[in-house]
């Protein structure tokens, strides 16, 4: 892990650094080989920081449970759990096996393999699609000993609603970079360089509270209508200067869904592709975000520990809160 000068970090408007890159990538900033992006503003002094958060011993699990969705959304298919049984050895016993197992099933950080961007016809520090397909460049390993430090949430959803301008999370409306820097200073907290930032959208609540027939009709990707943080330049421009490690939130796609996939200004595009900025869906954040209320601390030791599946695309956060 090198170690990182947040102070000889460029600047967003000093972007991009490397001839030939992209408009507002960050390609090169960590090196030409680089496959870890904004995680590396995780540090050893950052974790160190981190645990000094613990002071009650109250932990968060922020994955769904496997196969929460029925069906999954974007018609990902549902795991099939056979527990295998040992008795023909003549023993008690099972192993687990998991059929059919897409790592997007539910919460999920997106591994800078998942999208590349059109235009430039490549993904996160220029590695080109044969790359992806054919090696484990980009894969979800390595993060899996890196995502650990200082988590904050902005539970934008609650803000709203206190301001009296509340966000249906069933239909693709988004919340503005306005909007969370609002709910940050009411929240009194500050983006320390070096956070995963989670941002709670009220989707996943809303989801969990749907009728079962209305959780069937909005899985197919034609048909799901879900809330978001809006693809600004301007929200990158501040989640990249705010040295942001990683943005989870708790709606399917972190920006509304639908987004257009030949729009070169999507969220997935300019994070992802451009500046190696994981994003975190489906995450579970409304409990984290009640006991967040309560004692009046938005910001907590996060332990995400991806798995290590050398090339994966992306994963399970495995993730808690600790507070
Ligand atoms: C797509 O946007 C297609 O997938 P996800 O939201 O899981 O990144």
């Amino acid at each position: 892990m090198a170690k990182i000068d947040f102070d000889k970090i460029p600047k967003f408007s000093e972007l991009p650094i490397k001839k030939g890159a992209p408009a507002d990538s960050n390609w090169g900033v960590f090196g030409d080989d680089d496959e870890v992006g904004c995680v590396n503003f995780l540090t050893p002094e950052g974790i160190v920081e981190a645990a000094k958060l613990v002071s009650r011993g109250k932990v968060f699990r922020l994955d769904t449970p496997i196969n929460y969705a029925n069906p999954p959304l974007f018609e990902r298919q549902p795991v099939d759990h056979i527990k295998k049984s040992f008795e023909s050895y003549g023993l008690l016993g099972f192993d687990d096996v998991l059929n059919g197992y897409n790592t997007q099933e539910g919460s999920q950080w997106d591994g800078l393999g998942h999208v590349g961007n059109l235009a430039a016809q490549s993904y996160y520090n220029g590695v080109k699609n044969d790359a992806i397909k054919s090696t484990n460049k980009l894969g979800i390993h390595n993060w899996a000993d890196r995502f650990i430090g200082r988590g904050v949430l902005i539970d934008a959803f609650r803000y709203r609603a206190e301001q009296g301008r509340p966000v249906n999370p069933l239909t693709d409306e988004r919340y503005s970079l306005a909007d969370l820097q609002a709910a940050l200073k009411a929240q009194g907290t500050t983006l320390k360089p070096g956070s995963i930032l989670l941002v709670r959208t009220g989707w996943m609540q809303a989801y969990l509270a749907a009728p079962a027939a209305a959780k069937a009709a909005m899985a197919p990707m034609d048909k799901l209508k879900a809330c978001g943080i809006d693809d600004s330049r301007e929200m990158v421009a501040w989640l990249w200067d705010s040295r942001v490690a990683a943005i989870g939130t708790d709606c399917p796609a972190v920006e509304p869904w639908p987004w257009d996939f030949k729009h070169d200004g999507a969220l997935h595009y300019r994070t992802l592709s451009l500046l190696g900025l994981p994003l975190g869906e489906q995450f579970v954040l409304d409990p984290l975000a009640a006991d967040c209320a309560g004692d009046g601390r938005f910001e907590f030791m996060m332990v995400s520990v991806p798995l290590h599946l050398r090339g994966g695309i992306a994963s399970p956060p495995n993730a808690v809160a600790i507070k």
